[in-house]
């Protein structure tokens, strides 16, 4: 990487924009100005291993080659038709993902967020037409602790008071059991269930893995209950766990897939859900759409992630190295880990909290050069690029573990 693009420092940065930007976030206080592959750098030139990679929108690095050539090609052809026209690159994007999945029908959309209402809107649509709940009596049941974004109706089945308070009224129709927990999920469903939705591994939540054989439950349970399985795998798809999915650690192929974040990779939003034919099929012109839902831009960039994925080359290096992270967490349990959960290339890692906060021990580890990202108090979440080297992956659990014991 070359010499940094401002001379103003991070602190002007930070200063300057306050005023101005709604106060939503509270980042940690780098400002990051430039970024290759598993490494960023700050306006001071700076560099840094990025342990989070964008919440996983970042699976393939920073300005992976293949991802940044397909947005150039298509760049300089054609970005946008709206769906009122064709373009000529949407039905390979689909079909590609459809094939990668092993489903049928694509419903293209952008942020994470969008995926999860289009589910439960064609959840819906398919209770009414196929199942026969009596209209506007449709439930959907979900689980405490879950994340799946930051809409109105999305909230409305938030268990997080943040997320949630002053944000009512709120929509109307969902039950939330606890997750990992199939008698409460089997009590909880009932005639009027379109659907159950999930998250396979709860992210927000501090990478909460359910019990082997929980996810296998859920589809033997809502299929023999007659509703959908919706799997939110927006943040654990797509390479993060080890597999393409993270349902195939159960052999487990839900009703309707959500994907978001590294379909895009890391270059524009790109989501979609996923689903049977006679699923999606519900869906009829003019029901639903969205103006950015399938440009070709994000049709190019997602067909040239799905082209990453057909290799198995990142499933493999996430399966591979994941066996180092939770090596090396292990070893720090008892010197200032209190625990940990890990599946691939992604861990929840609680810290003594007589170390410090979350938020103190990722500002702790942005001065040593790495940057992650607490949650819920305590734990901090390792999210790495899939194409972390060994190397890099041993320097952040170095770092991880000086930043502990000092
Ligand atoms: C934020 C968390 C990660 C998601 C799942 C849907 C969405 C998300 C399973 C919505 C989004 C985000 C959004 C981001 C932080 C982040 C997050 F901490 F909140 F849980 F990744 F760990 N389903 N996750 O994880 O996708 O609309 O954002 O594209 O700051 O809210 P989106």
């Amino acid at each position: 990487m070359t010499a940094p693009v401002t001379t103003r420092s991070s602190a002007d940065l930070i200063r300057a924009e306050e005023p101005v930007l709604a106060h939503n976030y509270h980042p940690l206080p780098v400002v990051v100005a430039r970024a290759e592959g598993t490494w960023v750098q700050d306006v001071e030139g700076r560099r840094y291993l990025d342990m989070l990679a964008g919440y996983s929108a970042l699976n393939f690095g920073h300005r992976h080659p293949a991802l940044i050539e397909a947005a150039h090609r298509q760049l300089d052809r054609l970005t946008l038709t709206s769906r009122a026209f064709h373009n000529d690159k949407l039905a390979e994007f689909a079909e590609r993902l459809a094939e990668l999945t092993g489903l049928d029908m694509v419903l293209p959309m952008n942020t994470g967020a969008e995926a999860v209402e289009s589910g439960i809107k064609v959840a819906r649509k398919w209770a009414y037409e196929v199942k026969g709940v009596p209209a506007d009596q449709a439930t959907i049941v979900v689980a405490a602790e879950n994340f799946h974004g930051r809409t109105t109706t999305i909230v409305s089945f938030s268990t997080d008071e943040t997320a949630r308070a002053g944000f009512g009224p709120f929509t109307p129709g969902f039950r939330i059991v606890p997750y990992n927990d199939l008698a409460a999920l089997e009590a909880a469903v009932d005639e009027t269930t379109a659907a159950v939705l999930i998250e396979p591994i709860q992210g927000e939540a501090g990478v909460v893995i359910p019990d082997e054989g929980y996810l296998a439950g859920v589809r033997e349970l809502t299929r023999r209950k007659g509703c959908l399985f919706i799997a939110d795998e927006i943040q654990s798809g797509l390479g993060r766990t080890g597999r393409t999915l993270a349902v195939e650690h159960e052999s487990v192929v839900p009703d309707v897939l959500l994907l978001g974040k590294a379909l895009g990779g890391g270059i524009v939003p790109v989501s979609a859900v996923v689903a049977r034919r006679d699923v999606l099929g519900v869906l009829r012109p003019g029901e639903h759409g969205s103006t950015f839902g399938g440009n070709p831009l994000a049709a190019a960039v997602g067909t040239a992630v799905v082209e990453l994925l057909e290799t198995g080359e990142y499933q493999r290096r996430a399966a591979e190295l994941g066996v180092v992270l939770r090596g090396g967490l292990a070893s720090l349990v008892g010197k200032g880990v209190v625990g940990f959960r890990a599946r691939g290339l992604w861990a929840g890692v609680d810290i003594d909290p007589a170390i410090g906060t979350g938020r103190e021990v990722s500002q702790q580890l942005m001065r040593e050069g790495v940057l992650v990202k607490d949650t819920h108090g305590s734990t901090i979440r390792l999210a790495p690029p899939l194409t972390i080297t060994g190397e890099e992956l041993e320097s952040a659990l170095a770092a991880l573990e000086k930043v502990l014991g000092s």
